[in-house]
């Protein structure tokens, strides 16, 4: 019995949970993953996430601890922190948050009381469940002013966010969120929290891989704090950091990870960061970051020669988002449509957009895993063409669009089958 326990594999003592495992690994080797938060992690840190070190309970920080044994536990977590540093050029970081909302959920409780007012970027402006939305706690515990875009422009009003902040005078000013495709002028944002009197936090969760990389300005050098998750561009497995040069809140953000919001850290997970950290320090990641905004711009390129509208014109990040109503389709119609042809994107929300999923005109579009895997210009280029084919077709008799999709599964299948993952 307890040789089975530690011997025997998944596939044996655990059937149905093995099968979904492969067929999960299966569909992932054979689609073209377009999810801006989604990518393919190394398979160093899927060992990493696999390990041991799972079984390991720590509370506290490294040096610190509650429990004994905890020596390699130690060595990981000091090594995701001392990489995260280093990689990110800030002076303190917090490794353990459980996800990037955890981590946001960590600074409101450092530094709010329920009640207080925090302005952030409007949820269909490209904003985030955690920094506000009314079904979230941050929406339900604290008074949320939201700032948006121009309509002309797609881009963030500073004007109006300046305006909003010294009506409001809000104790947290947040930049960030997980559908805006364009940079964001942090020094400009600074000011206006200056001159509110606010904290400001920046969420890079979405282009963390590209501040990484060096091909994206980093937040660090304007906000108090820095939040992200180590999943999307950067790369890794599902977790939060959060990032600061400031002393005096780094110790509140200590004790507002643990035993604030969280317990016992997840050390596989920890690992893992560690390891995607440490890859993100390489001339390879460098490349990697290069070559995800160059294959966004070209997604985005070719998706409006061809017709169809991208929001805010283009993209500076990863992030493409797509008007969907320029070729008379609702986000939903636009998945699906992609999604029977083997291309996985998300329905989103764009600016003014109905407050009802239903009823959302985007479709959020994002080349990091694509990158990841091996595809260039040329790849995503033949990607928007095979998308604008998709659109084209929506109303298309039965019989073209069978064929349309029997060319599209086949084109999808020799993309993948030439960028092979986990093979
Ligand atoms: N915020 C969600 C997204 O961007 O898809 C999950 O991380």
């Amino acid at each position: 019995m307890t040789t089975e326990y530690f011997q025997g594999s998944l596939a044996q003592r655990d059937p149905l949970v093995h099968q979904a495992l492969e067929n999960e690994k299966k569909r992932q080797q054979g689609q073209i993953e377009l999810i801006a938060s989604e990518n393919s992690v190394s398979l160093a840190s899927l060992e990493a996430l696999g390990s041991v070190i799972t079984n390991k309970t720590v509370e506290g920080y490294p040096g610190n601890r509650f429990h004994g044994g905890a020596d390699f536990a130690d060595v990981v977590e000091q090594a995701a922190i001392d990489r995260a540093k280093q990689l990110f050029g800030c002076s303190f970081a917090n490794v353990q948050p459980h996800s990037g909302t955890q981590a946001n959920q960590a600074v409101f409780f450092a530094l709010l009381q329920p009640g207080d007012t925090v302005l952030s970027l409007d949820l269909a402006a490209g904003g985030h469940l955690s920094h506000g939305a009314k079904p979230n706690q941050s929406g339900r515990w604290f008074k949320i002013v939201s700032y948006g875009v121009t309509r002309e422009t797609g881009r963030i009003d500073y004007d109006n966010v300046e305006q909003l902040a010294l009506e409001h005078k809000p104790k947290l000013i947040i930049s960030g969120g997980s559908s805006y495709p364009r940079e964001i002028d942090f020094a400009r944002m600074r000011e206006i929290a200056n001159a509110a009197g606010a904290t400001y936090l920046v969420d890079m969760a979405h282009f963390a891989g590209l501040v990484a990389a060096g091909v994206h300005p980093s937040p660090v050098p304007y906000a108090d704090i820095v939040t992200c998750t180590t999943t999307k561009t950067l790369r890794g497995s599902r977790g939060g950091l959060i990032l600061t040069n400031r002393e005096d809140l780094f110790k509140k953000l200590q004790s507002a990870v643990f035993p604030g919001v969280q317990g016992s850290a997840h050390l596989a997970t920890i690992a893992a960061k560690a390891v995607c950290l440490g890859e993100a320090l390489t001339d390879e990641f460098k490349t990697y970051g290069a070559n995800v905004k160059a294959n966004a711009h070209k997604l985005a390129e070719t998706l409006q020669r061809r017709g169809v509208e991208i929001v805010s014109g283009g993209t500076d990040t990863h992030v493409v988002l797509v008007d969907v109503s320029s070729k008379g389709l609702s986000g939903q119609r636009a998945q699906d449509l992609l999604g029977a042809a083997n291309i996985t994107s998300n329905k989103n929300p764009i600016p003014f957009d109905s407050a009802k999923p239903s009823e959302w005109k985007g479709l959020r579009l994002g080349a990091s895993a694509g990158t990841t895997r091996g595809f260039g210009l040329a790849e995503f280029e033949q990607i928007g063409n095979l998308i604008a084919d998709l659109f084209d077709a929506a109303d298309a008799d039965e019989t073209s669009r069978a064929a349309l999709y029997e060319t599209a599964r086949r084109d999808v299948a020799d993309l993948c089958g030439a960028h092979p993952i986990y093979a």
